[in-house]
């Protein structure tokens, strides 16, 4: 196929650039490029030696006898070496002064909030081990949780990595088929769960979700039930009993298990191309090598930080950067329950503001809605405890990159624009805040000891400033080691598709400083009359205008050129949707790109289908631009009803 050596086309061009404030640089952990560019080199020249070194970071109980064995696309990190995460994460600092530190502040949706120290969580963690060794959880057991944002979750986390029982936490929006398919999937043999969890003032009925699940999982002898909202539940004799009656029949003395460095950690399902969800599989050592030295090197973490990740347990942001990362390096990290407008669509800003958050993680769908909910809102509040701001999940467009350093950073704090995957369980591309230059919209460089590259699909290397393909040369520590239950879909999906190298589904460009520009999944490409474009440059053309608040661009069949690029808007909240208005963006987007990228229809509408996690569902905008219906799966949809309207739309 002539397409198959074609790069895709960028046309994106930004040129602004934001060098680290001198102050930060002063007092970071790395403090200049050329510190950066010593560690690159480092890595570069003996990976081994270099990763060697980082890992002396870590505790272990035992030592490795070699630090990898790459039999491709196998990697075994620390070969022999014997650790524990959880003692990482809890024993290590008891010793320390951060025993009486708070290791996590957690908020609830109705505004209570409840503290644990290194030295409480330290015991909740221990008794919760026993209890789970006295349901007969044992290493190598699976652990179902399925819960609210809780302080309880990360506390059944650390106990089943305290035992060696391997975690899934399956989102507490799920419902409960996709529930059922992700526990029979692992074989889980417990589940843990609460009545139910607060979202946007309502109560989401956890319990009875596991109720229905539970009638089609033979593997599941016992279910641990959270009180958390108090309603009533149905509780199962013989199978189901309460946390807090549990943890009374126990004691807090629960050494942490010596468990091999590749001992399975978690498993964690993200949604393939196809509907079945990939087990993506985080072994012990290599991972927490890699959760600890990214949150140190990107957040730039010192132990006076108040240090706030937003993101869901139930996506692999909270599970690096809400529970081991911060904890393992000793931080306070914050974990708020619910909505960012309840109930009002200042609730982010009032916590940064009363907890003192100075480090704040969140992601582009979240900057895009506080652009559309207006700048009163953070003006309301002092967030002059902000020195670094951070987002992950999506390209993040100029506009919103801009917005968000002036309004909440005020123009002083470093924004990291952070790139990974569930796949790498860590940070890859990412700047350090006291030494990279910044550019809006950019990943800018690869975190030393990260090969990240851009090629074609037949392994060539790309010129400067074409896009290509995103890929990652050599192994690293907290590469995901297959899918669970699916070797053969691990080889195909991540080494199948260019000769050597992880390929991550990603497509990029690199400019002529060496900066990564991340340019979307490559399966969202359009291809236009033989040019191949990336969705995210045409959708941050558009959200450039000033009536857009979001944009979602997807290709529908065309007989003359190939594809047409269909765009989905949504409006800033005082702008009323018009012809004109539909004719006003896509002259805008022909000049801010060319004519070849003028959008050949727009549709207005109120919300976009996103994830849990708030990535733009471009699989069922695409199935609706062609088809005007959505087939595939949509367990991982937050909200079903907005492909209704958007259905309806199309009817009318
Ligand atoms: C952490 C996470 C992974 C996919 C990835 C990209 C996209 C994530 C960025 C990004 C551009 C970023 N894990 N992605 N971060 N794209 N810039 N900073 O999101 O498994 O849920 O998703 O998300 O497409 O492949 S994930």
């Amino acid at each position: 196929m002539s397409t198959s050596t074609t790069n895709i086309e960028s046309v994106l061009n930004e040129q602004r650039v934001f060098p680290p404030p001198a102050e930060f640089s002063a007092r970071a952990h790395i403090k200049s490029m050329e510190e950066y560019e010593r560690l690159r080199e480092e890595a570069e020249r003996e990976p081994e030696k270099f990763w060697a070194r980082m890992a002396e970071e870590i505790h272990w109980f035992r030592r490795w006898d070699k630090v990898l064995d790459w039999q491709p696309p196998h990697a075994r990190w620390f070969v022999g070496a014997t650790t524990n995460i959880s003692y990482n994460c809890l024993d290590r600092h008891l010793s320390t002064e951060r025993r009486t530190k708070t290791a996590l502040l957690w908020e609830g949706e109705p505004g209570e909030t409840r503290a644990f120290t290194y030295e409480e969580l330290h015991r909740e963690v221990c008794r919760f081990a026993n209890v789970l060794k006295k349901l007969g959880v044992a290493r190598g057991d699976r652990v179902a949780l399925y819960m609210p944002l809780i302080p309880e979750l990360a506390i059944a986390m650390l106990a089943c990595s305290r035992i060696g029982a391997t975690h899934s936490v399956v989102f507490g929006g799920f419902s409960a088929a996709a529930l059922v398919d992700r526990i029979n999937d692992a074989g889980c043999r417990a589940v843990v769960t609460a009545d139910g969890g607060y979202r946007r003032g309502t109560e989401v009925k956890l319990k009875a979700a596991v109720d229905e699940a539970l009638r089609e999982t033979p593997t599941v002898e016992s279910c641990v039930v959270v009180r958390r909202t108090g309603s009533q539940v149905e509780m199962k004799e013989g199978r189901d009993q309460w946390w807090h009656e549990l943890v009374e029949t126990v004691g807090a003395d629960c050494p942490a298990e010596e468990l091999d460095s590749e001992h399975p950690l978690f498993i964690l399902y993200t949604s393939g191309t196809t509907g079945k969800p990939k087990g993506i599989l985080h072994t012990t050592g290599g991972y927490l090598l890699w959760a600890h030295l990214t949150t140190k090197w990107v957040f730039d973490l010192k132990d006076e930080d108040v240090y706030w990740c937003t993101a869901d347990i139930g996506w692999v942001t909270g599970h690096s950067y809400v529970v081991y990362g911060p904890l393992s390096n000793g931080a306070t990290s914050i974990m708020y329950e619910g909505a960012p407008n309840h109930p009002a669509p200042d609730r982010f800003w009032s916590i940064v503001e009363r907890h003192k958050v100075s480090i704040f993680y969140t992601a582009p769908t979240a900057i895009r809605a506080f652009i559309k909910w207006g700048d009163e809102h953070p003006r309301r509040h002092d967030l002059s405890s902000l020195r670094l701001l951070g987002t992950v999940g999506e390209p993040i467009n100029p506009e919103a990159w801009m917005w968000y350093r002036e309004v909440i950073g005020k123009g002083r704090c470093p924004v990291v624009d952070t790139w990974w995957q569930t796949e790498t369980g860590g940070i890859m591309i990412s700047p350090l805040p006291g030494a990279t230059p910044t550019k809006p919209g950019s990943a800018t460089k690869p975190l030393p000891g990260v090969a990240a590259d851009i090629l074609t699909r037949d392994g060539e290397p790309v010129a400067a400033n074409l896009g290509g393909f995103l890929v990652i040369r050599r192994p690293f520590p907290s590469m995901l080691r297959t899918i669970w239950g699916d070797d053969e879909r691990y080889r195909q999906t991540y080494f199948g598709e260019i000769e050597g190298v992880y390929f991550a589904g990603d497509g990029a460009r690199r400019d002529r400083d060496g900066y990564f520009w991340i340019m979307g999944r490559v399966d969202d490409v359009i291809n236009v009359s033989g040019h191949r474009l990336g969705t995210m440059e045409i959708e941050s053309a558009l959200v450039s205008h000033p009536a857009v608040a979001e944009a979602a661009v997807v290709g529908r069949p065309d007989e003359l050129k190939g594809q047409g690029i269909f765009a989905f808007v949504t409006l800033e909240g005082t702008r009323e949707p018009s012809d004109e208005l539909k004719e006003q963006l896509r002259g805008h987007v022909a000049r801010e790109i060319g004519a070849l990228a003028r959008p050949d229809e727009i549709r207005f509408s109120d919300a976009l289908p996103k994830t849990r996690s708030g990535k733009i569902m471009r699989r069922l905008l695409r199935e609706l631009a062609a088809s005007g219906a959505v087939k595939g799966d949509v367990t991982t949809l937050e909200d079903f009803s907005v492909i209704e309207k958007l259905r309806a739309q199309e009817e009318e």
